[in-house]
């Protein structure tokens, strides 16, 4: 790989982080109820550790991991953005990957509740300066020189016309030595799908919270497939496109606007 670092880490979820994000369990589904379409508001932030967790395999593999891949691409000062941060998981990988090494982490995500969590998480032991909290929608912010580019789980919430636009500003925010880090949940073949909620089952959401979230999501989250990811990905003008994780009906991408992988 051109023009990369390499850093003294581990692969075990962020420590501080995790205590930080000991949250009360998700049960917003658990009582029948009306039906409204899912939003990221102040119910789902206060439970959203345990919520992502519980729904997504792989989640705690893949963040780690995502903090690793951006350190490599990001040189001293070097710039990353989180984009759809949540509570701040991967910003506080990538902080936790790169030690001590001067660098800005430009934290987004459109939600006030998740943004204001994320704020006090990482205020409770003293912030930490590299990283801008921003509220905006990620659609509509103007990024520039960007060595690494986070995008996890968060795609899959924009309207489909709205994302090879999106990818396209990012490729051409990028440095040529950049990387952008893509985790979605992707249209897979059923037996995929029945095993995803066989997972939801064994970390304990019953049928009735399994099918209400479903319904909520219905017109909220919208997934491609892992072909359409690389094809999209190709098409924004990233060089080269790998999958680096998959688990299920879930994966994960790295795409070079330039270089491609030593
Ligand atoms: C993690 N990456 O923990 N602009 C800004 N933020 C948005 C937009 C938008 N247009 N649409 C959705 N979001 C995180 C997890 S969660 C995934 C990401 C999930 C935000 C939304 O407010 C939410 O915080 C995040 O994207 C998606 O690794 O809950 O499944």
């Amino acid at each position: 790989m051109c023009g990369v670092r390499r850093s003294k880490t581990t692969t075990e979820p962020d420590p501080t982080h995790h205590e930080r994000c000991a949250a009360p369990a998700d049960r917003l589904f658990a009582e029948r109820r009306q039906l409204v379409d899912f939003a990221f508001d102040e119910r789902v932030a206060a439970v959203f550790p345990d919520m992502i967790r519980r729904s997504v395999p792989g989640y705690e593999t893949v963040v780690p991991l995502t903090g690793l891949i951006a350190a490599r691409h990001l040189p001293a000062g070097g710039r990353c953005y989180d984009l759809g941060c949540s509570l701040g998981a991967a910003t506080h990988a990538v902080l936790r990957a790169v030690g001590d090494r001067p660098c800005e982490v430009l934290a987004v995500d459109d939600s006030a509740a998740m943004l204001s969590r994320a704020r006090a998480l990482a205020n409770q032991d003293g912030a930490d300066a590299r990283v801008r909290w921003i509220r905006a929608d990620i659609r509509d912010l103007g990024l520039a020189g960007a060595d690494a580019v986070i995008l996890n789980y968060t795609l899959q919430f924009l309207p489909p016309t709205d994302r090879l636009p999106l990818l396209r500003k990012l490729r051409a925010a990028l440095t040529d030595t950049g990387v952008l880090v893509l985790a979605e949940k992707l249209a897979a073949p059923a037996v995929f799908e029945e095993l995803h909620l066989d997972f939801k089952r064994a970390n304990g959401y019953s049928e009735l919270e399994i099918a209400q979230k479903r319904s909520a999501l219905e017109n909220v989250m919208r997934v491609d497939s892992e072909q359409t990811h690389l094809e999209r990905l190709a098409d924004a003008g990233f060089a080269e496109v790998r999958v680096w994780f998959r688990c299920l009906n879930w994966g994960a991408f790295v795409a070079w606007p330039k270089c491609p992988p030593g």
